[in-house]
């Protein structure tokens, strides 16, 4: 066979399994692996430099399957390039990532080959995509990832990285406004290693993109500040691997090629409807189209001899290829630089430098105390010296979320200064968050800040990044009524319980300035888990630690704060945040009275869960009912740590606008309100 040849039955091997596995499952999207086919074989067979033996390996090009649904089009690649299984721990496992078999089973319980990408449960995924609009703006911190690795790694001889990312995507994709953030972003960085291929087919689930989707994209990219390329025929595989040099030879700006396409291409009755999206074409129609692929009509997920070879002969030579000379490269590099070896070593596994958490403060007793974002700002600042592949940044609110990393040589990170470890990503919540898993995705360890109230903002993004099992970092300050005046657009009230929703995700509202201290000593050593911060913007006191119990209690969730004579109780007080002062201020009152009261600091629900039931009892003995919960926000949960019997002063209003003080006690957030519910709990009534 001619290589035109193999190329076409690569190409058709592609359409033909992403057919057949649709058709088995009776479900999936049938029709934009059959349009995507030879680009999808284009980027990967041609282009793409990835081991399939190493799906893992740091200076490999990445691939962002954005339009998710499509997911064949990558249990296809995967498949056919032979790529290997990889654990959580990084070993790698020499298994094939997809067998033949899950794909059969594509869709089914427990298959590698599921309904979307998913990152965390199939090796050769880069992130996990769906929601639409989520994998291109991923994508854009993968690029600026890649930059700022570059800028700290590579040396004269030495490019250790510099990889590009590829990212494909769809109407749907290119309708999120979260995809305009992002590319918004990428224009002004000027990523030049980043290209979007927009499958531009005109074609969404409701039909034709003329009910809703007239702009003209190309012009949306230019005005960014992309470099804009056409290619008019999905199938021209020729056309395509030029623009793709094209995009490889372009210098400061991000590429973005528009890519006309047929959705169901080569089914007689289907293409270029709405139905070849999401419905398996019919027993009858599969025949018609393998026919019209010059495909075996009955066959069914045939992988023709030589499409293996083929892959073998294209991905996987040039694959092994630039893998040993880099890995040959790198050797020669960590005798020059062991330093910085060893950090792109240490980092890939996601491990901290030895010393990582020197210097961190501990705060004196101070009752005017520190805001949790004051003591935050401290906290990172040492952080980032200590850890250098650890940056971050706010949309736009540094100052106030005291996100700044202020010390001599920080930088900002912009097109001219990728090294910076500032980023601003401008006000553009919902991409920053993406913006986050993307650089934590490519092994930094990354933060992204704002007000808490605005991470609705945010959420489908931080979701993912529980999803994925990455260990990102979210700083929302504000996070409670602390910003008084703002009112009830900026006072979180609910979403303290909805990110305590979320599986996987760790919740921490840490109640003083050494419980921030704690809390980040906590967070940094996660591994496979995303953390959601919630500090206060107002002054909390700094509490006693030699009459008090030690804040290092926060890496149990939550811990005996303050106790009764004889760790005794008949009442015990629960708090997070900004109320764990006040709950302490009602005890002092209560054991004046001589009534027997706790404290227990709750920073945490997700890390206090994990503890064993012995010590989860110790702090909440089974046999005192009597308990207060007290925290800025909604109650909904808190019946699970005050009983049927207790109480729960909380939020059951959007709050409003007024100084903190005039807020505090009109809902409730006052010592003697804490003592009055606690001496009626008492009282039973
Ligand atoms: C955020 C989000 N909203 C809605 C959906 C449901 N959905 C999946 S695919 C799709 C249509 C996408 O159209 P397009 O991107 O053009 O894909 P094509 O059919 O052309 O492959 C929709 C609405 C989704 N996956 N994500
Ligand atoms: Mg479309």
């Amino acid at each position: 066979m001619t290589t035109a040849e193999l190329d076409q039955l690569s190409i058709n091997t592609i359409r033909t399994l992403s057919i057949d596995a649709v058709q088995q499952a009776k479900s999936g999207h049938p029709g934009t692996p059959m349009a995507l086919a030879p680009l999808v074989y284009t980027i990967w067979n041609r282009v793409m430099r990835f081991d399939p033996e190493d799906p893992i390996w740091p200076n490999r090009d990445r691939f962002v399957l954005s339009n998710g649904h499509a997911s064949m089009l990558l249990w296809s690649a995967l498949h056919l390039a032979g790529v290997k299984a990889v654990n959580a721990d990084y070993e790698r496992l020499g298994n094939p990532s997809v067998p033949l078999d899950d794909i059969r089973h594509f869709r089914q319980l427990d298959s590698k080959a599921p309904g979307h990408p998913e990152y965390h449960w199939v090796s050769g995924v880069e992130t996990t995509t769906g929601p639409l609009g989520q994998g291109v703006a991923t994508s854009v911190g993968m690029a600026i990832a890649q930059k700022w690795l570059a800028s700290r790694y590579n040396r004269p001889d030495f490019d250790v990285f510099d990889y590009h990312i590829y990212a494909v995507c769809g109407d749907g994709c290119m309708m999120e406004g979260i995809a305009s953030e992002a590319a918004s972003l990428a224009g002004h960085l000027g990523l030049d290693n980043l290209c979007w291929v927009y499958d531009n087919n005109h074609i969404t689930i409701e039909g034709n993109t003329r009910i809703a989707f007239t702009e003209d994209i190309a012009a949306r990219f230019l005005g960014y500040g992309w470099n804009v390329l056409r290619v008019g025929d999905a199938n021209d595989i020729d056309r395509i691997e030029h623009a793709l040099q094209v995009f490889q030879q372009t210098n400061g700006r991000p590429t973005f090629l528009v890519l006309d396409s047929h959705i169901g291409y080569g089914s007689p009755h289907k293409q270029d409807t709405a139905e070849a999206h999401g419905e398996p074409l019919g027993d009858e129609e599969v025949r018609l189209t393998k026919r019209s692929y010059g495909w075996p009509e009955d066959a069914k997920f045939l992988v023709p001899d030589g499409v293996r070879e083929h892959f073998a002969a294209g991905i996987g030579m040039r694959g092994a290829k630039t893998r040993r000379q880099w890995t040959d490269r790198l050797a020669a590099y960590a005798v020059r630089y062991p330093e910085l070896a060893g950090e792109i070593d240490l980092m890939q596994r996601r491990e901290l430098p030895t010393g990582w958490d020197r210097n961190l403060p501990v705060f004196a007793t101070d009752q005017k105390g520190l805001a949790g974002r004051e003591a935050s700002g401290k906290v990172l600042n040492i952080l980032a010296q200590n850890i250098p592949w650890f940056l971050g940044g706010s949309a736009d609110l540094g100052p106030s979320n005291k996100t700044t990393l202020k010390y001599e040589g920080a930088g900002d990170f912009q097109a001219g200064n990728p090294s910076g470890k500032n980023l601003h990503f401008g006000i553009r919540e919902h991409a920053m968050a993406a913006v986050v898993n993307g650089l934590s995705l490519s092994k930094l360890r990354p933060f992204g800040a704002t007000f808490f109230i605005f991470s609705d903002y945010a959420r489908p993004s931080i979701r993912l990044s529980a999803l994925m099992e990455l260990p990102t970092i979210f700083i929302f300050t504000h996070d409670a009524m602390g910003d008084g005046e703002d009112g009830p657009t900026h006072q979180p009230v609910e979403h303290l319980a909805s990110f305590r929703a979320i599986p996987g995700l760790v919740t921490l509202r840490p109640g003083d300035a050494n419980e921030v201290v704690e809390a980040y000593r906590y967070v940094m050593q996660l591994r496979h888990q995303p953390v959601v911060l919630a500090l206060s913007r107002q002054t909390l006191p700094t509490l006693d630690r030699s009459k008090y119990s030690p804040a290092s209690g926060v890496a149990q969730g939550a811990y005996v704060l303050a106790d009764a004579p004889g760790a005794n109780p008949e009442l015990i007080l629960i708090a997070s945040g900004s109320e764990v002062s006040l709950a302490v201020e009602a005890y002092e009152r209560l054991l004046q009275d001589g009534i027997k009261a706790r404290v227990v600091s709750m920073p945490s629900w997700e890390i206090f869960e994990h503890q064993t039931k012995e010590y989860r009892e110790s702090v909440l003995p089974p046999n005192v009912k009597a308990r207060v919960a007290v925290e800025q926000a909604s109650t909904f949960g808190w019946e699970r740590y005050v009983g049927e019997k207790g109480r729960v002063i909380g939020m059951h209003t959007f709050g409003a606008s007024a100084p903190l003080k005039e807020l505090q006690k009109k809902f409730g957030f006052e010592p003697d309100k804490v003592v009055a519910v606690a001496r009626e709990l008492l009282a039973g009534e």
